[in-house]
Order: structure tokens, then C-alpha cells, then sequence
């Protein structure tokens, strides 16, 4: 059974706190309420973590999610709030803690107004949970490997389901359908299935359009697992594809397996990001590769660090990125060819496995 440990994560984050004079630090992002505390809540909630540099964390919550948060928020204590109350008890908290300067991840204005009217010091700090959460544990790259075994699973059945006549929202329904029953909680974004021309738009979700002989056919899913994400992208053909189409396929195909094998610790972004983009500018497609190379994958699906032509982020091992070339060509198709790689000591690892071929 994988366990986290959230109250090593607080230690962690006070230890940086201390370092930077920090004595309050807010959180309500419900992701890192999740990393830190084990609890996670529904995404519109309005709950907050605080974590003052010498007492015992609090964690505000309304009724609704009281009993919840308190089995599993262990390292805190926890309150339960009534709903509109928990600005008020922010600031409170700061008040009586005679706080002089306080962090956020995020906060919502008439909060910040609030505190800054007391005289505090308010000022937002995502990079320090960032330099956190970048670096995935051994319980965190367990779960990983779980949620992207569960999109293989997903992207099997969608694959299957790829045929002439079906509709593209069927093909979505397969994939969703293997990977709830395979235990996901869910999607981890859109699934997008884009056939024929509509390959050709990166992010075309999916629609009412029937798959016909020789399309392209691009599947992009994710599968989650206690809150962490995996991301995948496969592109096949309906049929047999035309010469220009392997062409394209290929060329993609070497621009993924080339960026792969320079994932390691030390190497820049936009370094990952210039291997790929590379070939596919020799390739003549170039300006048609519109997006950065990859991105991190965790609680959330977009998340530090970044593979792409501006990214100064450093690989570390421990680190969850995708790496996912496309080409979209307007009225013809397009390709995307994505997996989820852990960077290693050494090297990457796929954490997807699916095999990369065009046709199947
Ligand atoms: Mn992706």
C-alpha cells in the first residue's frame, strides 16, 4: 500500500519558509492542499491550508467536507468553517499570530485586500511548492506508473475501436469506459479524438465525426490515480495510410525517439525541446510544430518543468515530463506522438508503453 507522507512535505516547505523569513504561509490551491495534507477536495471548493512557521497547520474546510478532512489530514488541525466564513478566518489567524508577512499560492482578491488592510506583507509564491512537487518520490512515481499504465490500458481499447464508420465520440467512450474499469477516477483532461482533418487542430476534443478509410486518427488520454495524472498521445491510421502520411508519421516518430534519448538530469528544456524541433524544421514542417515539445505531468496536467523553446528549467531526476512532437497540417491531418517519461539518474523511462506504430 502506498502511503504518503504529507507531513514530511510541510516540513519541507517550512524549512524553505524559515530560509526566506517566511512566518505564514497560505495555501488554496486544492492540489497542494491535497500534497500536503492527503486530502483531497472536490475542484471548486474553497478550503485553505495555513501553515505558520511555528505552530501546527490548519486547515480550513466547510462542513460538507469536515469528516473527510479530518481522516485524512493527520499532521493538522482541522476546522470546519461555514461556507462565505473562510476569509474571515484567514485573517483571523494572521491577526492573532501577529503576523508581519504572508505567502500565497493563490488567492482570491477581497482576501488579499483584507490582509493587506491589516498591514501584512502579501505576496504570492508558487515556485517554492514547485521546487517541491517537480520532484516526484517513490510513493508519488508509484502512483505515476499506476495512472499511466491505466492510459495504456485506455489507449488499447481506443485503438481497438478505431474503424471505419465509427464515430470519433464512440472512440472516446471505449477509451473512458476501459480506463474507469481498469480503476481510474477519471479522465485526467479531455479526451481528444481527432480524425481526418480535424487531426490537424492539437487540441481538437472530439465530435460527432464518422472515422473514414485513410484518415488519420489522433488519440490523446490520460487516466488518474489517487490525484495523479498521465498523459499519452497515439496516432493511427483508418485503413492504409498514403505515402505523404507515413512520411509525416515518421518524420514525428524520429523527432520522439530523438528528444527521448536527451532526457536525463542537467539538460535544459528548451535544449529537449531544440532536438526535436530540429528534425522536424529539416523535415520541412517546422513552423506546422506549433506547440512546445512536453510539459510536467502530476496532480496536475500541466505542470512544471517545461520542455519548450524558451524553457530554462533544468531536468533533475524525479522528474515526470511528456515528450510529444506534432505536425498539423490546415485540410490535411495532423500527428502527435506523446509519452510519459521519468527522468532518471541516467536517462528517461517511458512510464506509457504503448507500442508507437501507425498502423495497427
Ligand atoms: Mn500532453
Amino acid at each position: 500500500m502506498v502511503k504518503m507522507d504529507p507531513k514530511l512535505r510541510i516540513d519541507a516547505l517550512k524549512e524553505q519558509s524559515v530560509a526566506s523569513n517566511i512566518e505564514f504561509f497560505l495555501i488554496t490551491d486544492i492540489k497542494n492542499v491535497y500534497y500536503f495534507t492527503g486530502f483531497l477536495d472536490i475542484s471548486d471548493a474553497t478550503i485553505c491550508l495555513i501553515i505558520p512557521s511555528g505552530a501546527t497547520p490548519l486547515l480550513l474546510t466547510y462542513p460538507l467536507s469536515y469528516e473527510l478532512a479530518l481522516e485524512k489530514a493527520g499532521g493538522c488541525t482541522v476546522k470546519s468553517v461555514e461556507s462565505g466564513k473562510i476569509s474571515e478566518q484567514i485573517i483571523n489567524k494572521a491577526v492573532s499570530l501577529n503576523v508581519k508577512k504572508a505567502y500565497f499560492d493563490k488567492l482570491d482578491f477581497p482576501t488579499y485586500l483584507k490582509l493587506r488592510d491589516k498591514g501584512i506583507d502579501v505576496n504570492q509564491d508558487g515556485d517554492m511548492i514547485w521546487k517541491l512537487r517537480r520532484i516526484k518520490d517513490a510513493d508519488e512515481i508509484e502512483l505515476m506508473r499506476k495512472a499511466a499504465k491505466l492510459a495504456d490500458i485506455g489507449m488499447q481499447a481506443g485503438l481497438e475501436a478505431v474503424k471505419v464508420g465509427v464515430f470519433e465520440y464512440e472512440i472516446a467512450a471505449e477509451v473512458e469506459y476501459a480506463m474507469r474499469k481498469g480503476g481510474s477516477e477519471g479522465t485526467a483532461f479531455e479526451t481528444v479524438v481527432a480524425s481526418g482533418p480535424r487531426s490537424a487542430f492539437p487540441h481538437g476534443l472530439c465530435s460527432d465525426r464518422r472515422i473514414q478509410g485513410g484518415d488519420f486518427v489522433t488519440l490523446d488520454l490520460g487516466a488518474v490515480h489517487k490525484g495523479y495524472r498521465s498523459d499519452i498521445t497515439r496516432t493511427t491510421i483508418a485503413g492504409k495510410a498514403s505515402k505523404r502520411k507515413k512520411e509525416l508519421f515518421n518524420l514525428v516518430l524520429k523527432a520522439q525517439e530523438e528528444a527521448f534519448h536527451h532526457i536525463r538530469p542537467g539538460i535544459v528544456g528548451k535544449e529537449v525541446d531544440n532536438v526535436a524541433r530540429k528534425i522536424i524544421d529539416d523535415g520541412g514542417y517546422g513552423k506546422m510544430f506549433v506547440h512546445g515539445l512536453g510539459h510536467g505531468v502530476g496532480l496536475d496536467i500541466h505542470e512544471p518543468p517545461r520542455l519548450s523553446p524558451r524553457s530554462n528549467d533544468v531536468l533533475e531526476a524525479g522528474n515526470m515530463v511528456t515528450d510529444e512532437p506534432g505536425v498539423y497540417i490546415k485540410g490535411f491531418g495532423g500527428v502527435r506522438i506523446e509519452d510519459l517519461i521519468h527522468v532518471l539518474a541516467d536517462g528517461g523511462e517511458r512510464l506509457t508503453k504503448t507500442p508507437r506504430g501507425l498502423e495497427v
